[in-house]
């Protein structure tokens, strides 16, 4: 006999694992290990592999990963516009969440340069931000190469007498921070929000000329008519779910709840809190959270069993 599925039943999850990509911040890693422990409650497999931020969004178009869950529209908006041009990768929807990336201070930085946040004012106090290193130049410490922050080419755009360098990783800011701390030395720094640090170092964003679509593919957008990059990031950025179409297929029930999935700002600054300032493995600050965010989990699963 054939056994024909009722309507309206959808078919069961492939036992393949979801391969889930993990980066080199912690909201990301933490929420990557909540969504999956997400899936296996619902009876999926899951892997975790490490990947390079950027190169992932070709990793996701092309099914060799399965979605990506932190799409910064500062960060990585144009590899996904670039993905998603080629096909095989989809828009998954947006967390319920306002996204900035830029350069930052924390505020004993202003009592030293009182015109910020303006970036001219900025520019002006150079010297203060200068180091052995960086000569009679200010430094700037951007995040990690693969985050493509392009500082060096907005110093450049914008004639800024600074000198960009990029932290090896993202304890690496934190420690900037940190070191600048006791003598309320300024420093600025790139940074972002949601994110961990704004509970721990009231600060600002440098305010740069206002973004604008187009200010990071066509010169004459920005302020500097020749010039890319001369605008801040999105002051009012997205943060978007991504998924590689065949995820629909291949494991309708972990997608359907991937489509629901939407964390808010406190959701995810304090995923990042329970690895960066409590210092839990990403695994188990993904136990706790789960723990004590069922009230928004379980609806997402129940609609999708
Ligand atoms: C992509 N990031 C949140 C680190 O700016």
């Amino acid at each position: 006999m054939v056994a024909i599925a009722p309507v309206g039943v959808i078919a069961a999850d492939s036992s393949d694992p979801i391969v889930i990509p993990i980066h080199n911040w912690s909201s990301q890693i933490v929420m990557s290990n909540v969504v999956g422990q997400m899936f296996e409650e619902m009876g999926n497999n899951v892997e975790y592999i490490t990947t390079d931020s950027q190169a992932v969004y070709e990793s996701v178009r092309l099914g060799d990963v399965a979605l990506e869950l932190e799409v910064w529209e500062g960060a990585f908006g144009a590899s996904f516009r670039t993905a998603l041009e080629k096909g095989g990768l989809h828009d998954a929807g947006d967390h319920d969440a306002v996204t900035r990336e830029d350069w930052w201070y924390p505020m004993w930085t202003k009592d030293a340069c009182p015109g910020l946040p303006s970036w001219e004012a900025l520019n002006d106090c150079a010297a203060l931000f200068a180091t052995a290193e960086t000569g009679s130049k200010g430094r700037y410490l951007d995040g990690p190469v693969d985050w493509l922050k392009h500082g060096q080419e907005r110093v450049a755009a914008l004639g800024m007498n600074f000198q960009v360098v990029n932290a090896g990783s993202a304890a690496a800011l934190w420690a900037e921070i940190g070191a600048a701390e006791a003598d309320k030395k300024p420093v600025v720094v790139f940074n972002w929000t949601p994110n961990f640090a704004e509970a721990v170092w009231p600060g600002e964003f440098v305010e740069f000329p206002e973004w604008v679509d187009g200010c990071d593919t066509d010169p004459s957008v920005g302020p500097n008519p020749n010039a890319l990059y001369d605008c801040g990031n999105p002051a009012k950025g997205y943060l978007k779910k991504a998924a590689w179409d065949g995820m629909k297929d291949k494991w309708p029930h972990a997608y359907c709840a991937l489509t629901k999935i939407s964390f808010t700002n406190p959701q995810i600054a304090e995923m990042a809190k329970l690895v960066d300032t409590d210092e839990l493995e990403p695994e188990e600050a993904a136990v706790e959270w789960l723990a004590a965010n069922r009230a928004t989990i379980d609806p997402w699963i129940n609609a999708c069993k």
